[in-house]
């Protein structure tokens, strides 16, 4: 089978890793239908997946991951290089001998009775010059077929590597999903990507977070261009034209929904169609316009179940009805799926997550309900299925992206929305954001942590360099993308959140694109540009006056102590951080009085 390609680097680093993991078998992954059939097969009669209900859920999957093993764990994620500098404060180092050696123990004779599978994968359209190859090398059969929806696989990628074309090297085993022996190593140096211990999505499906942000944002800033933890989605206007924004927010804080909104009633009228074009990872260029033109690399969505419904984004609903990989979600008695926030009504029984039988109101040891579906339970589908999906994912050279939107999850402070004063203050923005922690990481959910263009975990390299290399993007477009901040998830006293959401942040977004092509109204604030009441189209929408006016207020004692917080967290970068920065800070604190 290794005759399907004639590239002796790749052959021997297969070899290599072969002669280190034992598997019992090599099998090279061709991408075809059949391929899929008998691998399909294989992991039903293993027991690693169950197929779904074939009439209500044609081609679907289920599959549990191990219980201390659902969602990726940062604090086992690191990047290697040789200077730790390199890796920055907010990453965890390891020098590159030691993560080789700490990793080469656990993959030792890792794959002993089981397969290799050799994927070879593109990132982006095969054979576009702005598209990265990688091969993954695994012992899952679970993560091929994941890959086979994320990423496009198989031989025509092969062809297009040729004899020698450069790909991210890319091992993963899941050993024997122990947490203590669980690694996610990057070496940026090597262009490579070591993960074992781990079964779950960010950590395994090495094409995603790990080179598609992790080792591409390194790329990027040798090579002058942006990867991103960004959604993008075009916004035909009533005259046809279409708008296209990308938009960075931390994980599970709404990405995969806005990418593919159904515009709210009041708007519809006025004739607003959305095409989506990415809902997770931007890449991003400037063109010979002189804009920043973007493409999303992944071919599938990877998106949090839970919350998703008919009427909060009926077209994941609609995606997701065939041909998708369920995880960690709750299997219902006639083998189709449910999670909390799904829909239909609750269902009287089934089998909760983590394999045990399951009631609704069940309660745990300390009292607490019982979920069916984990909270960071995932969908895997492909972007093809999604009825507003566009022809433009194809096209090598992306789409032209008029605004940035960066946002997280903050009950206060930030308000719905602000617009930066130019893109040196909205990369200042988008080094100061932060977001409550949500299910989508390890660690404590709802505190509030830093996380700069939703970029925290997943920058290969020193974030104050990433922040220079967004300002240095700025200086060299002719046209920059105006930069806005928007905030879905501000609460009232009794913590309930203000803004609908969901379709209606199309009003939103219809105010972000006036304002690029200048027909939208705004007032000046200390913050940035803020719109008035009658700045945003609310038609149809029942929103009492006192609570827009809280959604675009401005608490001056509240900035006062995010000043402050932003203070500490800037002093981690000492003076590596770009004088830029500072001096926005500066700016804002001035402003603010
Ligand atoms: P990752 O895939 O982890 O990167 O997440 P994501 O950014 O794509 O988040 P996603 O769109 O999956 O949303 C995560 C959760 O937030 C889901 O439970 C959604 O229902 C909820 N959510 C998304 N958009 C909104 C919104 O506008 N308002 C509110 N209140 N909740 C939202
Ligand atoms: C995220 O956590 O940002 C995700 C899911 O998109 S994962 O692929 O697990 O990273
Ligand atoms: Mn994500």
């Amino acid at each position: 089978m290794a005759k399907m390609t004639e590239h002796r680097k790749l052959k021997k680093w297969v070899a290599d890793m072969a002669r280190m993991c034992r598997p019992d078998r090599i099998v090279w992954i061709d991408g075809s239908e059949a391929e899929k059939r008998c691998l399909e097969k294989e992991a039903c009669a293993t027991g690693e997946v169950i197929r779904l209900n074939k009439k209500k859920l044609p081609g679907c999957l289920y599959h549990r991951t191990a219980v201390n093993d659902v969602a990726r764990t940062e604090g086992l994620t690191f990047i290697c290089t040789k200077r730790k500098h390199n890796a920055g404060p907010t990453n965890n180092w390891m020098s590159p001998a030691k993560g080789y050696a700490k990793a080469r123990k656990i993959f030792r004779n890792a794959m002993k009775g089981r397969t290799m599978y050799v994927i070879p994968f593109s990132m982006g359209p095969i054979g576009s010059p702005f598209s990265k190859i990688g091969i993954e090398l695994t012992d899952s059969i679970y993560v091929v077929l994941n890959m086979r929806i994320m990423t496009r696989i198989g031989k025509d990628v092969l062809k297009s590597l040729g004899r020698d074309g450069e790909f991210t090297k890319c091992l993963h085993s899941k050993a024997d999903l122990d947490i203590k022996r669980r690694l996610i190593l990057h070496f940026p140096e090597d262009n490579t990507i070591w993960s074992v211990g781990s079964g779950y999505g960010g950590n395994v499906l090495l094409g995603k977070k790990c080179l598609s942000l992790r080792i591409a944002s390194y790329l990027g800033k040798c090579e002058k261009w942006m990867a991103e933890h960004m959604l993008i989605l075009g916004i035909e206007k009533p005259n046809g034209q279409i708008e296209y924004i990308a938009g960075a927010f931390p994980s599970a804080c709404g990405k995969t929904n806005l990418a593919m909104l159904i515009p709210p009633k009041g708007l519809k009228k006025k004739g607003y169609k959305i095409w989506t074009v990415g809902d997770d990872i931007a890449w991003m260029r400037i063109d010979s316009d002189g804009r920043l033109w973007a493409v999303n690399p992944e071919a599938g969505f990877f998106g949090v179940a839970p919350g998703t419904n008919s009427k909060t984004n009926p077209n994941a609903v609609i995606t997701s009805r065939k041909n998708t990989i369920f995880t960690n979600v709750l299997l219902k008695p006639d083998k189709t799926v449910w999670w909390e926030g799904g829909d239909g009504k609750t269902p009287s029984k089934g089998i909760d997550w983590m394999g045990r039988p399951w009631k609704p109101g069940m309660l745990d040891d300390n009292g607490n309900v019982i979920k069916g579906a984990h909270p960071n339970s995932r969908f895997t589908a492909p972007i093809g299925q999604c009825p507003t999906h566009t022809f433009r994912l194809d096209h090598h050279h992306g789409v032209p992206i008029s605004a940035i939107i960066l946002g997280g999850r903050r009950a206060r402070l930030a308000p719905l929305v602000y617009e930066s004063f130019d893109w040196e203050h909205g990369v200042y923005v988008g080094s100061t954001m932060a977001s409550e922690r949500t299910a989508a990481q390890v660690g404590k959910l709802g505190e509030v942590r830093r996380d700069p263009m939703a970029m925290l975990p997943f920058c290969g390299y020193n974030m104050a360099d990433y922040f220079r290399h967004w300002l240095k993007m700025g200086k060299r477009m002719q046209k920059a993308p105006k930069i806005f901040h928007v905030n879905w998830f501000k609460t009232d006293k009794n913590g309930k959140i203000l803004w609908p959401g969901f379709g209606d942040n199309l009003r939103v977004l219809e105010w972000v694109l006036g304002r690029c092509d200048k027909t939208a109204g705004a007032k000046k604030t200390p913050i940035g540009y803020m719109p008035g009441a009658r700045d945003l189209d609310l038609t149809g929408l029942k929103l009492s006056p006192d609570t827009l006016k809280e959604l675009l207020s401005i608490d001056k004692k509240e900035w006062g102590r995010e000043l402050k917080e932003q203070e500490i967290f800037f002093k981690r970068f000492g003076s590596d951080l770009p004088p830029e920065i500072l001096r926005e800070h500066k700016a804002l604190k001035k402003r603010l009085g």
